[in-house]
């Protein structure tokens, strides 16, 4: 028979009856405050529940999360981060317009020189800066260029801002003038406040940047730069290629070295031009005219950098690229975490630990179990006074 009929079968007037409403309204309130006390803990798990249910529905687009919503590293995609950024180059040609020549040998061992005219302000002999990260087609290459004949012991620099923190695979160049002699490439973590050496390349190591080519890398120097005397070899003239790939010669374990990830981070790269290649012909007319840099293509591969703990970046409302940040992270390069999840420290992923935060009221606080406890404790409080009470009047 329900508890609601019970209460109202009352009993003919007397002691005995109104004893024995009283008794069936209290076991009616004992069985209303366990029921409450059973919903109190079903409530304090809500939350965990509901958080892993979300990262359920996360996994099946998300490659942050697997296929049962487990967190696992994810990266956002390898690309040209160079593309259309803009480049500052400390000498451009055209400004006002001047001549320049190029050079070649003919059948009979002779240097041909062949002039043009380099002017900013027109459309089809300007050589902008821009032209380094242009769209790069075969056919028709468009080559930034910097004034005739600025030579060693003065330089040109070019720099490029990336705007944040990327982790860089290579760098690739393509010239449309000649090698240069001696060249520097650096970069920044500090948006261009400091600069550190990435690769030297020379016919003259030593003397040039006071480095001995063929050191060898190992655990102890992952973080030196490198001199390369492979690339200057002055007699091949233009269409040139200079790569540098920044594990190359480092032979240590990636995903365990926080040096090296470091070591492959930057927000800002910059190209320093030492010394031009010259044939030697420089008493011949036009001869300085024919030396200068000039390149038709700047590219850095390479990823946003998330720390593992984004597959994308995106502009945030300052118009800032930031990583799309999950696994509970935060920050421009998910490097913390957010608010509330501190229980463990922040980490960066690996392929084989995602490594996540985690959230401070589930795992400290016992949220789900102090209701149980409370329940237990009171159950047994009130078993044992309604024992007392039905003794008394009964
Ligand atoms: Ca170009």
């Amino acid at each position: 028979m329900p508890p609601s009929h019970l209460v109202t079968q009352r009993g003919p007037a007397g002691t005995r009856g109104a004893t024995r409403f009283t008794t069936v309204h209290f076991l009616s309130s004992l069985q209303h405050f366990l029921f409450t006390a059973l919903l109190l803990s079903v409530c304090a798990a809500a939350p965990q529940g509901l958080s892993d249910l979300h990262d359920g529905q996360q996994s099946s687009s998300n490659p942050c999360y697997d296929a049962i919503g487990e967190p696992k590293m994810c990266v956002p995609e390898f690309v040209n981060i160079a593309y259309g950024k803009e480049v500052v180059a400390s000498s451009t040609c055209g400004t006002p317009p001047s001549r320049y020549c190029k050079s070649s040998i003919n059948k009979e061992g002779k240097v041909v020189r062949n002039c043009f005219i380099c002017d900013a302000s027109h459309p089809k002999r300007r050589h902008p800066p821009s032209y380094l990260t242009d769209n790069n087609n075969s056919n028709n290459l468009t080559c930034w260029m910097s004034e005739p004949f600025i030579q060693y012991p003065k330089n040109v620099t070019l720099k490029l801002s990336l705007g944040k923190k990327y982790e860089l695979t290579y760098i690739l160049l393509q010239f449309c003038s000649a090698r240069p002699d001696s060249m520097a490439i650096y970069k920044s973590m500090d948006f261009g406040k400091t600069w550190i050496p990435f690769q030297y390349y020379s016919s003259d190591c030593q003397g040039m940047y006071g480095k001995k080519p063929g050191v060898v890398i190992t655990k102890a120097n992952q973080q030196e730069a490198l001199c390369s005397n492979v690339h200057s070899n002055i007699n091949t003239p233009g269409g040139a290629r200079v790569a540098f790939s920044t594990l190359e010669n480092r032979p240590v374990d990636f995903d365990s070295s926080p040096v090296l990830w470091d070591w492959v981070t930057a927000t800002d790269v910059m190209f320093v031009f030492n010394k031009l290649s010259t044939l030697g012909d420089l008493e011949e007319p036009n001869a300085r005219e024919s030396y200068y840099y000039s390149l038709s293509n700047l590219a850095v591969g390479g990823r946003c950098k998330c720390n593992g703990h984004a597959s994308s970046c995106s502009k945030n409302a300052e118009g800032q690229t930031v990583c799309d940040c999950q696994h509970n992270t935060a920050g421009p390069s998910c490097d913390r975490c957010k608010p509330f999840h501190f229980d463990l420290p922040w980490s960066r992923a690996t392929d084989y630990k995602a490594k996540e935060c985690v959230e401070l009221s589930t795992s400290s606080l016992h949220l789900p179990i102090l209701p149980t406890y409370l329940s237990i404790y009171l159950s047994i409080y009130l078993s044992i006074y309604l024992s007392i009470y039905l003794s008394i009047y009964q």
